[in-house]
């Protein structure tokens, strides 16, 4: 992200230095401005534009830094042939500066279990990078034993194998375009387990954690939880694929946007292992549409048009530690690639819809626990779907 995204600017001049200051317009973007805008970037932006130093003042006050240049503008406004002797423009150059929206836990600086479940919200920043890449990467929200515990219902559901989503694929499947969930080669691209939080109350004060990043990112008062499910990717000694490119949003049978889920890594997710990947900006393009996910392995912008390239950057792969999530639009391009360790690939998901949004009577295979007794134009206003808090 550009730094003018979070931050505005002023400039001065006094002979031959320039003075630019930089605030930030929310206060809660003032530690990251601190942590990013640093003397390396600024003197790396501006090169040979300034002779002399650069040196760093903080305005803890007002939630500025204050940088002044030396030998910096040509000797000044009575000596420089410069068009901009006395170096307002400076202000767009240091604003053009990148700035990197991670979180020390998204960057994985952070220790393990070195969290504060409570404390964490998205910054502005970070709702706008969702809002502008579709995806975004979530520090780790779950302390140590929260994440072993999750890990030891994670293999319970697994032992037993009852729930698995593949197993409530039904009559009528076929004719509405859900019956390759069956085929067994589905389970090597991923095996799910669904609605866990169910069977396991004591997973549902996780759910409400990410709820409220959920309503942070999409900008709603309240969220239902659609279903969580769990993403075991095989590895290759048990014969794995990749996860074909895909939207959520288009299997499934809701009327509006806002739609997003939450894949929370249950042990360290390498790239080699699958790691998520998603399409920046592919949220802009609309539905792409619903097709067997078995039967079409297809690079990721081949079901896109010409123009709709200039929408969209290069694929993103997001490996994870363990405990860190990612959350992405229900309308982002996604998928994974092959799990090439030999351990299985372990992504705990929660699936999230404003609480307004209506089921449209679009076909979905896992009526028992979605849309069981619903009838067209309801709300999800039943207590399965409510957030504990
Ligand atoms: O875990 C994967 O490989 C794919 C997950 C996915 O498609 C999703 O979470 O929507």
């Amino acid at each position: 992200m550009k730094l003018r995204e979070i931050a505005y600017s002023r400039s001065g001049d006094k002979g031959d230095v320039a003075n630019l200051c930089v605030f930030v317009y929310d206060e809660r973007n003032w530690e990251l401005l601190r942590r990013e805008l640093t003397v390396e970037k600024v003197r790396a932006k501006f090169g040979d534009l300034v002779k002399g130093d650069v040196v760093r003042y903080e305005l803890p006050g007002t939630q500025g830094l204050n940088f002044v240049l030396t030998e910096a503008l040509g000797g000044g406004v009575s000596r420089s042939l410069r068009a901009d002797p006395h170096g307002k423009s400076y202000q767009s150059l240091i604003l053009d500066i990148d700035i990197d929206t991670a979180t020390p836990a998204d960057a994985g600086t952070a220790s393990r279990g070195d969290v504060e479940p409570a404390s964490w919200a998205p910054r502005p920043d970070q709702v706008s990078t969702f809002r502008r890449q579709g995806w975004i990467k979530l520090p780790r929200l779950l302390d140590d034993d929260e994440l072993a515990r999750l890990g030891e219902i994670y293999a319970a559901e697994e032992a037993d194998g009852a729930s698995t989503l593949m197993g409530q694929v039904g009559a009528g499947d076929d004719a509405a375009g859900f019956a390759y969930q069956a085929h067994p080669d589905m389970a090597k691209m991923w095996d799910n387990r669904i609605d866990l939080r169910t069977r396991w109350p004591e997973l549902q004060h996780l759910v409400a954690r990410y709820a409220a990043v959920a309503e942070a990112l999409i900008g709603c008062d309240e969220v239902k939880v659609f279903w969580d499910k769990t993403f075991t990717k095989p590895p290759a000694s048990v014969g794995t694929r990749q996860s074909v490119w895909h939207q959520d949003y288009p299997y499934n049978p809701i009327d509006r946007r806002g739609f997003v889920s939450v894949w929370v890594a249950v042990d360290d997710v390498t790239e080699e292992m699958g790691a998520m990947r998603f399409v920046p900006g592919s949220h802009r393009l609309g539905p792409l549409g619903r097709f067997d996910l078995v039967g079409r392995e297809h690079d990721w912008h081949e079901t896109l048009r010409p123009e709709d390239m200039e929408l969209v950057s290069d694929p993103v792969t997001q490996p994870l530690l363990a405990g860190e999530a990612t959350v992405h639009d229900g309308l982002t391009l996604h998928g994974a690639g092959e799990n090439l360790s030999d351990r299985p690939r372990r992504g705990w998901t929660i699936i999230f819809i404003p609480a307004e949004t209506r089921w449209t009577g679009g076909p979905h295979p896992h009526a028992d626990n979605n849309i069981e007794g619903m009838v067209l134009g309801d709300a999800w206003d039943d207590p399965r779907f409510d957030v504990e808090r």
